[in-house]
């Protein structure tokens, strides 16, 4: 498993500094902002950097437009044109995939229809259609899509693991995968071992934050039984922070990957 970390949490006046800093905390691995990769330009100097380093490109997060399940199809449009766009950054920078999030609650706009459809209802149908094409097209970008579970108070449609891997089984899709965040696990999930043990394989990167959404390290939750469940269904990717900091970066990020490194050797092999 790789320790990887959003690209915009590093020091650094560019990206090879942000990869240099990267390297020194410990990391192996850095998610790439996905806005900052629509500039020809800043995709060549990542691309650039990333060869000179051993760090590598996790996983790409940012600057999706976040409407698959919108109710104007154009906004639905351009939702798949921007993941399209992100799939082939990702294949070119040799990242798993860009993560997506089908709908965020400020933004959901479907109607409740009941007795016909609940909102839920139409959103999940919606959303299974558009993973069909969104799975042709990771297919053909030779690229993971990665979709996002989030917590209540972010998306009324998709809080949990296991309504995500229900829609990816139902389509038989080979390339959408789920990106399992610890900090909405932690709401949303009544057991995070349970629920990553139940969506398996499917499970293709990690986002990770302590209970606070701060670093890894500095609240309550359990990393090890997390861990523990990872390794048990085979998981190789990439555990990516996306969280606040509670002191100085140069200071709490190290600390945090020594820390996770502990958690990961508590685990070992078993
Ligand atoms: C938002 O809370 C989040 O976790 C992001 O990864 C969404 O892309
Ligand atoms: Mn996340």
């Amino acid at each position: 498993m790789l320790i990887s970390c959003q690209e915009g949490l590093f020091p650094g006046r560019d990206f090879a500094e942000k990869l240099h800093h990267a390297q020194v905390y410990g990391f192996d691995a850095v998610e790439l902002n996905g806005g900052a990769l629509e500039d020809a330009g800043s995709r060549a100097e990542r691309k650039r950097a990333l060869a000179d380093s051993p760090v590598r490109a996790s996983s790409i997060c940012g600057g999706i437009h976040a409407h698959f399940i919108d109710t104007d199809p154009s906004e639905r449009t351009k939702a798949r044109d921007s993941l399209r766009r992100q799939l082939a950054y990702a294949s070119e920078l040799g990242a798993a995939g860009p993560i997506f999030v089908p709908i965020f609650a400020r933004a959901n706009r479907m109607p409740d229809l009941r007795p016909f459809r609940s909102r839920w209802e139409l959103c999940r149908a919606l959303c299974v259609e558009q993973l069909r094409q969104i799975d042709a097209d990771a297919r053909e970008a030779g690229a993971l899509a990665l979709i996002e579970p989030l917590n209540r108070y972010e998306a009324d449609f998709l809080n949990r693991l296991e309504q995500a891997k229900d829609m990816i089984e139902e389509i038989g899709a080979s390339h959408v995968r789920i990106m399992a965040d610890f900090f909405h696990m932690h709401i949303e999930e009544p057991n995070i071992p349970a629920a990553i043990a139940a969506a398996g394989p499917l499970i293709a990167h990690v986002h990770l934050a302590d209970s606070t959404r701060r670093q890894p390290g500095s609240g309550s939750m359990d990393f090890v039984s997390g861990f523990r469940a990872l390794r048990k269904i085979g998981f190789t990717g990439a555990m990516a922070f996306e969280c606040g900091l509670t002191g100085p970066r140069e200071e709490v990020l190290p600390a945090s990957v020594a820390y996770l490194r502990r958690c990961l050797a508590e685990v070992g092999t078993e």
